[in-house]
């Protein structure tokens, strides 16, 4: 099968690119992404050596370039990660969250109807759900949980999912969504809570923990959510939403304590920060569906995960200081321009 993954030069389309490599060697990936500054070519180095892999630059709204690239390589299955991803960023400028995050949706699954396919999957978030309170700790989030989103970024990907289920709905474009808890693991970019967090400490820089640091997230192995995404999209029953988590809530400061632990970092490096304005408090997902119907379960403990994590960021860190000293922008002229690939 032809499979084009959207957003594979970021942190969890990058895992998935690898995931799928490995898993179904029979395939064929061409990932699409623009590399905005969450885009790291250096990220796909090794998959550049696979012959069953194609890089190829480009922005999923652009409708002409999306169309050609659908008419070159008749995809049987698009898988769409290539989103704006940061909260924050959402709130100091929501334009761009609109235009990649819905736009590019629309423009992708206008491409799966001119040209046909199998099936569209887009990956969402536990985030179109809000949020629950702290001193409910007996609530969670399943597919029945109403829409009610909190930033600029989860709403954009909240319109995002009503798009693709109308494209459903209205024109029987074979489609799925799963929506995934917090990730964490290799190549995560870091302005996210984990790698910034572990990249500071080692610095011996302060760590800007928002408001009291007691809000939770569910914290979920990236790679746990590549084989989620893998199942449903092949075997998922299409029209369906399925939520992906693993029970594994930590408050933040949690975290960030048990980074500081396993860097043998002091706990004064803390520093509590004004408050990300409408900052959610809990996310919590129950994932029953996925289990029950196609039989997923996590793999990877948070312990585990986050020792493994950490290792990975010690021994990688070219890869993470190459993004804070801004290098990696230079990686795709020095490589495609400069070599006349592109
Ligand atoms: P990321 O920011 O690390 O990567 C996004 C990728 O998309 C980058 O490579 C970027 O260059 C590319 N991109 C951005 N705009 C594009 C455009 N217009 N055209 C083509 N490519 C474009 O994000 P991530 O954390 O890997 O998240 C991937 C997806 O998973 C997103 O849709 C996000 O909403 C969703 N998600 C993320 C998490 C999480 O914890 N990180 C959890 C649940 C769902
Ligand atoms: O410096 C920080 N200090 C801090 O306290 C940062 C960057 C974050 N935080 C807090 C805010 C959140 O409560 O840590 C928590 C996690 O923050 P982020 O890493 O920004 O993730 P979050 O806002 O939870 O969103 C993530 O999960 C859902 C992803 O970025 C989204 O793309 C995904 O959809």
């Amino acid at each position: 099968m032809n499979i084009i993954v959207t957003g594979g030069a970021g942190f969890i389309g990058a895992n998935f690119v690898y995931y799928e490599l490995e898993k179904h060697p029979e395939d064929r990936i061409i990932c699409l992404d623009a590399l905005t500054y969450a885009g790291n070519l250096e990220t796909l180095e090794e998959a550049m050596k696979n012959p069953n892999f194609r890089f190829v630059k480009g922005d999923i709204a652009d409708r002409d370039f999306v169309y050609n690239l659908f008419k070159e390589e008749h995809p049987d299955i698009v898988v769409n990660f290539a989103a704006e991803s940061h909260v924050d960023r959402s709130i100091e400028n929501p334009e761009i969250f609109l235009k990649t995050n819905i736009m590019g949706t629309q423009v992708l699954m206008d491409a799966c109807r001119k040209y046909g396919i199998k099936r569209y999957h887009q990956v969402s978030t536990d985030e179109v759900y809000g949020d629950l309170p702290l001193d409910r700790p007996d609530l969670f989030f399943t597919e029945e949980t109403p829409i009610h989103t909190s930033s600029p970024y989860s709403s954009s990907k909240a319109g995002a999912d009503l798009l693709v289920l109308a494209y459903y709905r209205t024109f029987k474009l074979p489609v799925s969504i799963t929506r995934c808890s917090n990730n964490y693991g290799p190549y995560h970019f870091p302005e996210k809570l984990i790698p910034l967090m572990i990249s500071r400490a080692l610095a011996d820089e302060p760590l800007p923990v928002y408001g009291k640091g007691e809000n939770v997230r569910d914290w979920l192995y990236v790679k746990d959510h590549c084989s989620a995404i893998d199942l449903v999209m092949r075997k998922g029953r299409v029209g369906e939403v399925y939520n992906v988590g693993g029970h594994n809530e930590r408050t933040n400061l949690e975290v960030v304590k048990t980074i500081l632990a396993q860097l043998g970092k002091p706990e004064s490096l803390i520093t509590y920060v004004t408050d990300r304005p409408g900052h959610d408090m809990r996310y919590a997902i129950d994932p029953t569906k996925i289990h029950t119907e196609l039989g997923w379960l996590p793999e990877t403990k948070f312990d585990d995960g986050i020792k493994a994590t950490i290792e990975w960021y010690l021994e990688n860190e070219s890869w993470w200081k190459n993004i804070l000293s801004g290098d990696y922008q230079n990686y795709f002229q020095k490589m495609y321009v400069d070599k006349g690939r592109a």
